[in-house]
């Protein structure tokens, strides 16, 4: 593994901080981020324990967005029309945003955070509420197979690749497929997306990293679709190497050759990621020092994981973003780990609460800006890092 950033000492990205512990010391963990040459892999080197981020009180929820909640509409349609799955699962089933699009009694949702499980077990929708594992896999698939397992956003969080693949190849039908979603790493060097990486986020893949972790299961990705969520995103359509039953799309090779022509194989394009991550933490610095210099209030807009590296990394806090605006009832009245900037039940933003606005959720800009039109129409600016730190 050769280190190529170094992101400083981090606090658990979703610790957010009760009122009464505030004073309390957190605890940190070094933040950096290598390549694999071997398999091209681009990964923290530094893990947590699955239990100590994964719990009873995990306060992300996927439905807090129109566009994650429309995203996973479409592609339940799509599944139903191209696979006419029997039996579907999903691999961290969260608050239930994907699976709500299915009859009850042909989805199983697999969620350990039990805060989450609870949402959807109330809600009738048969949910385990362990992590994916082989004894698990062995459980659900004993008297019927799954045709499709679906995961959005929860390899990037697992260590250990070996017992996820088994777990999925036992409880597989013969013609069953994996379809796997999560940021792309291709999108993340380009847009100089720093803040992809926190503890939870072991890995950000690229379509030839994840080719080579899945040849060694005996899996094969059949297509890829490029999706605009999360700043950017690969759906892997994904099927045993002995399933002739779909055909390769071109999608795939496609998607290859772009990666190799933007160096995601190469060490060195990796260190001027670094570089152009120092530059954006410098001119993040500069943008936000202005704003205070002119007696500007800023406040925040989405309290994310991201947010928690990109504070944290540029020693952003309360003296310069008085709160964050979100609509989390788990995360509402907390503190962000690190930076312990109050987050607020969320407002419509107004021009005489503040002026600036720093978009914590950039990955919603478009949901985000068509719901302030108002503020941005009274002159409101934000402020946002990604590609570069900007006020717009
Ligand atoms: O992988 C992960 C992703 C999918 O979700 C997890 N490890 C943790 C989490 O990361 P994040 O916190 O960076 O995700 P989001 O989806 O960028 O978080 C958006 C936040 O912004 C949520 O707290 C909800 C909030 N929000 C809001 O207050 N108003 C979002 C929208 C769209 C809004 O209009």
């Amino acid at each position: 593994m050769k280190k190529f950033l170094n992101l400083g000492l981090q606090p658990l990205a979703n610790s957010y901080i009760t009122r009464n512990k505030l004073n309390h010391k957190e605890k940190k963990f070094k933040l950096i981020v290598g390549f694999n040459p071997k398999n091209y892999l681009v990964s923290i080197l530094n893990t947590i324990p699955k239990e100590k981020m994964f719990n009873d009180k995990y306060p992300y929820k996927s439905s807090e967005s129109l566009t994650m909640k429309k995203s996973f509409k479409d592609l339940s349609v799509e599944i139903k029309k191209k696979f006419k799955p029997n039996l579907i699962l999903e691999i961290g089933s969260n608050d239930g945003a994907f699976i709500k699009n299915f009859k009850k009694n042909c989805v199983i949702g697999v969620e350990p955070c039990k805060n989450l499980a609870k949402i959807t077990r109330d809600k009738g929708y048969k949910t385990f509420s362990e992590y994916w594992d082989v004894s698990l896999a062995k459980k659900i698939s004993k008297k019927k197979k799954i045709d499709v397992i679906y995961s959005a956003n929860t390899l990037s969080h697992i260590e250990n690749f070996s017992e996820i693949f088994k777990a999925v190849n036992l409880s597989l039908s013969d013609k069953g497929i994996l379809i796997l979603e999560d940021p792309s790493l291709l999108e993340c060097i380009k847009n100089v997306a720093y803040d992809q990486f926190y503890c939870e986020h072991i890995y950000v893949f690229s379509a030839i990293a994840l080719k080579k972790i899945l040849d060694k299961f005996n899996f094969e990705i059949f297509d890829i679709q490029n999706t605009k969520t999360h700043g950017g995103s690969n759906r892997y359509f994904i099927k045993r190497k002995k399933n002739s039953f779909y055909k390769l799309n071109p999608n795939v090779l496609k998607n290859i050759v772009v990666e190799k022509k933007n160096g995601l194989h190469k060490f060195s394009t990796y260190k001027r990621f670094a570089n152009k991550v120092l530059l954006s933490k410098k001119r993040l610095i500069q943008v936000v020092k202005k704003i205070k210099k002119n007696k500007k209030r800023i406040i925040g807009y989405g309290a994310t994981a991201k947010s928690c590296t990109v504070l944290n990394y540029c020693k952003i806090n309360d003296k310069q973003i008085d709160f964050f605006y979100d609509t989390t009832s788990y995360k509402i009245s907390k503190f962000l780990p690190g930076s312990k900037i109050e987050v607020k039940k969320y407002k419509k933003l107004k021009k005489n609460v503040t002026d600036y606005v720093f978009l914590g959720a950039w990955n919603f800009k478009k949901e985000i800006f068509k719901k302030e039109r108002d503020f941005i129409k009274s002159g409101g600016k934000f402020i946002t890092h990604i590609p570069y730190p900007k006020i717009i």
